[in-house]
């Protein structure tokens, strides 16, 4: 159900398109056309890959508006806890240096190869484990990029129906989570998910 369609102003001016769709008996999902390396929520999720230090994209915006301190822990987490680095569709955290947010999570979607290689259950849970990684910092807000769909060549739209219908299938259980921004970065983008909105919530 879609609760309020709207143009607010934000990031330092500039006017935001949004859609807002109700997505459990408390939860909210805003669909936002944005930089999410200015969005003011607690959490902001980045779309990373497995080195966890940093590239172009969500990923060079946040490492570059939120400075060294976010690649210094993303450093030790590859130090100790992923040696390997972060397998796809695993979420880690990290504080949010001097982003507008308390913390980042990183999180790796998949590599788009045609769809027929798991991708759509990779991004899944890309979406479900930092969704779950979230709530277990007890934080009420949380901004998702597009996962995958930038370097990693995932179409839109059928990104659009696993990132939404993910997030709805996470507020069906119990959560601390009050509202999840989707941040797009084009208006088209940011159709292509409004029409995926209006058909799961
Ligand atoms: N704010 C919101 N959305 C953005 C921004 C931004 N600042 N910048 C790009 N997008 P991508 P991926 C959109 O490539 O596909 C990196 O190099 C973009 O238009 O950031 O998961 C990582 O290090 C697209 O729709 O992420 C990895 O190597 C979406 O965000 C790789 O790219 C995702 O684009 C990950 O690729």
């Amino acid at each position: 159900m879609r609760v309020k369609l709207g143009i607010r102003i934000g990031l330092g001016g500039l006017g935001l398109v949004f859609s807002e769709f109700k997505a459990g008996s408390v939860a909210v999902v805003e669909l936002v056309i944005g930089d999410i390396s200015c969005v003011e929520a607690d959490v902001i999720v980045n779309a990373a890959n497995s080195s966890l230090l940093g590239g172009l994209g969500v990923d060079g915006a946040i490492h570059s508006r939120g400075g060294s301190e976010i690649l210094e822990q993303c450093k030790k987490l590859r130090a100790t806890v992923w040696p390997d680095g972060l397998p796809t569709g695993c979420a880690a955290i990290t504080s949010a240096g001097n982003l507008k947010a308390k913390y980042v999570i990183h999180t790796v979607g998949p590599i788009w190869r045609g769809g027929l290689q798991g991708e759509a259950e990779l991004l899944k849970m890309a979406y479900w484990n930092s969704l779950k990684l979230a709530a277990s910092h007890a934080i009420k807000t949380v901004a998702f990029p597009s996962i995958s769909t930038g370097a990693y060549g995932y179409p839109v739209k059928e990104a659009s129906c696993v990132a939404l219908k993910t997030i709805k299938k996470f507020f069906e259980k119990e959560t601390s989570i009050e509202k999840v921004y989707m941040v797009l970065f084009s208006e088209q983008n940011f159709n292509i998910y409004l029409d995926a909105a209006k058909q799961f919530f």
